[in-house]
Order: structure tokens, then sequence, then C-alpha cells
């Protein structure tokens, strides 16, 4: 798909670095090039803002749907027809400033790059962030494209509650974000995400594109163990029914399940709550997320299977009661090979070298993918280090994927399914 007329639309770098940041200056994790903004926080809402005026200031028509989700189109009919970029702006509490706003903030240079060029496409270009792709506050993870996609109601998005004890409904509104646009949104002609890996393997193999193919299917589940409060002095080790016990043992559990089974399959105990959480008395509950994630479905089942057979076995023993809750599941997913193919042809053809991979992280990608022909683009996390104020891609690799993206975005245009 060669680009319109021969002609491309060269991104400008030094505004795009710019951008980032300045968004990244919102919920500044101080010392640090992180930032926090937890979905629907009020850092959350400021970058929000931010972002939202400068989708308007490039004219841009900007529509808020009803569980937070922002598309900015170059035509009035939003995302219908339209090739869209987009990512988050939400981090995690500890997040870097590249996960998520870089997808978001390149694809909206794209457009600015595009509208200040002569350049006639045959299709809008539209940029998007969705609300809440984290998760961390309020599962499931990629919430707001979830929904946009229609995986989830708008009614059981709002209705969801957090560890902090907030709603999303209240939040979205106290924000000022809980839009009037309908959610299911308008499945655009396509979608491509620029992301940075957040892994180790373009940065260990020098390779400056990652071409993905996929990304690899996400169990979340919170267990509450309940057991009995008691003295810590007093109760003989044989009488205690300690939850604190069997969560320790859990931990250890995901982590052999994941090393048994080697492959892809990862194991995340990331959340750990006791209750009352005190020195000197035995817990009356332990309340423990795990997170299991494997490219292939079969495998992140028997995973799962074993997870809860190591559970039940350890709670009987220790003559407890296990309440299993699934905070979010998602299937592996591919993503267009015509796509696919077209991002890895373009990077080649700008000389740069690339890696066909899945993803280990989640992204809203992997929900457009449900609707619309769908494709992301990686760029190396130096370490592979991410979810941490420390995360860092290079400028090189952030302009070049930014301009991967706006090839693509362009070559698309072109094309009809
Ligand atoms: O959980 C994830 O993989 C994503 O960062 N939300
Ligand atoms: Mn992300
Ligand atoms: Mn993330």
């Amino acid at each position: 798909m060669a680009l319109p007329n021969g002609s491309s639309v060269l991104i400008n770098g030094e505004r795009l670095l710019h951008r980032i940041a300045e968004l990244a200056e919102i919920g500044k994790i101080e010392g640090t090039k992180g930032c926090s903004r937890l979905a629907f926080s009020d850092a959350d809402r400021e970058g929000r803002d931010l972002v939202v005026t400068w989708m308007r200031d490039l004219g841009l028509t900007v529509t808020i749907d009803a569980v937070g989700n922002v598309i900015a189109s170059t035509h009035e009919d939003g995302a219908a027809g339209a090739v869209m970029a987009g990512s988050h702006i939400d981090t995690v509490g500890t997040g870097g400033r590249y996960d998520g706003n870089l997808g978001v903030l390149a694809g909206l240079e794209v457009i600015e790059a595009t509208i200040s060029t002569d350049v006639e496409l045959k299709r809008p270009l539209a940029v998007a962030f969705f609300s809440n792709e984290e998760g961390s506050r309020y599962p499931p993870d990629m919430m707001g494209s979830l929904a946009y996609a229609g995986g989830m109601s708008v009614e059981a998005v709002l209705e969801v509650e957090g560890a902090d004890g907030t709603v999303v409904g209240e939040e979205l509104e106290r924000i000022g974000y809980r839009g009037a646009a309908p959610c299911p949104g308008v499945a655009p002609h396509a979608f491509v995400e620029l992301h940075i890996e957040q892994g180790p393997v373009l940065d260990n193999e020098d390779i400056q594109i990652g071409v993905v193919e996929g990304v690899q299917g996400i169990s979340w589940t919170e267990l509450t163990l309940i057991g009995q409060s008691n003295h810590a002095g007093t109760t003989p080790m044989s009488l205690r029914r300690d939850p604190m016990r069997v969560a320790a043992e859990v931990v250890v559990a995901a982590r052999s399940i994941a090393t048994e089974m080697g492959g892809t399959q990862v194991a995340t105990v990331g959340s750990l709550h006791l209750h009352p959480n005190l020195v000197n008395v035995v817990p009356a509950t332990a309340t423990m997320t795990v997170d299991l994630r494997n490219t292939d479905e079969n495998s992140l089942q028997l995973a799962e299977e074993q997870l809860h057979i190591r559970v039940e076995t350890l709670a009987k023993d220790e003559g407890i009661t296990v309440e299993a809750r699934s905070l979010a599941r998602f299937e592996p997913v591919e993503f267009d090979a015509r796509i696919v193919d077209q991002i890895e042809q373009l990077a080649q053809q700008t000389g740069l070298s690339t890696k066909r991979m899945p993803s280990g992280a989640g992204h809203d990608a992997q929900m457009m993918a449900r609707i619309c022909p769908t494709g992301m683009i990686f760029v190396p996390s130096l370490n592979g280090v991410s979810h941490n104020p420390a995360e860092h891609t290079d400028e090189a690799d952030l302009i070049a994927g930014a301009q991967l993206l706006s090839d693509t975005m362009l070559a698309l245009t072109e094309v009809d399914w």
C-alpha cells in the first residue's frame, strides 16, 4: 500500500516530545520521570483536560462517550470511516510517562502534521484515549475500550467499585467526563496503537520496531482468604486458622505454576491486604490478586486450574474458606495480518530494524480488534522496565515510532477492506 501521492507526512518530533513532557508534569512523581494519574482521579481529569484542549485547538471534532472515552476526528462524523490511532492517558500509581501517553500524543501529532500539509486523504483521521486502561483502581483493565467495543455495558462499567470504595459512575461525574456520546462506539475503518514494549526483547536485541502480532490472554482473580483472627501470643500453632499462611503459600504456588509451565506463562501476585493487619493479631482475612497470562488459551486455562487446585488444597489444610472473584478475563487476540504486514513493510522501507512479537501487556488495541482491523507498533523500553517511574525510551525511538504510525495511518486511508 503506497503512501498517498507518493508523499509522506513528516511528523514534528520536537512537538511530540514537548507534549509528552508537558503531560508528564500532571501527576508528576517528584524526583522521577514518572507520573501517577489513576483512572478518574483529579490528576486524570487534569491530563484529560490538557489533551482535549490540544484536540480542540486543532479544530477536531471531539466526542466524549458515556464511560469517558474521548475520540477526536478530522471529520464531524467522528470515528466513522476513519483511520484511528489511540491508547490511554491514565497510569498505574507508579507509572512511567510513555505507557499509553505515547500512542495518544503520537496520534495527535500525526493529525496535526497531516493538517499542516496539502495531502488530500480519502478518509478522516482520528485519535482516541480510552478510559481506565490500567484497571488498577477499577478492574478490569482496558475497561473503556472494552465498553467501546461492546464487551461491557455502560451500566456495568458505571457500577464498578474500586478497592478504595469509590464507584466509577460517581467519579466520572465528579471529574466531568461522563459524556453524552453513545457507547459502544462506532467502529473505525482501522485502528493502530503505538506503544512502548514494556518488556526487554527489543532493547536486548537492539531492534527499533516491534511488529506486534497479537496480545496474550489475561486472567485476574481476587482471592479472599477467610480464617480466624486470634491472639498472636496465646494461640497454639495447631489451633490456628491463619489466612496469611495460605496467602504466602499461594504466592509460591503461583510462581511455581509459571516456572513449571514455562513458555510464555507468567504469574504475579501484585496486591495483598491483611485485616486487621496488626503485629500481634493472627489475621482474620487476607485479600490478594493473582494475574496469570499466556499467549495460548489452553495453557492459560491449565494455569487457572492448577491455581484453583492448589488454593483449595492449602485452604483445606489450614481450615480456612476461600472466596474467588474474577476481575478480568480476556482470551489471546491476533491482529489483522494485513496491518501487521503493512507496519513491517513500511518500517523496513524506512530502514528500521523490526521483529514480529506478541504483546505481554494488555492494550486497548486488543479490544478494538473486536470491531475493526487493528495493529500495534512497539518501540523499545530501556532494560524492559515499565509500570515504574524509571520507564524510558530513547527520543530517536519515540520519533521513529511516531513517524511509522503516521506512514501506517496514511497508507490505511488508501485501502478498502
Ligand atoms: O495490565 C496490563 O497489561 C495493562 O498495562 N493494563
Ligand atoms: Mn499501556
Ligand atoms: Mn500499563
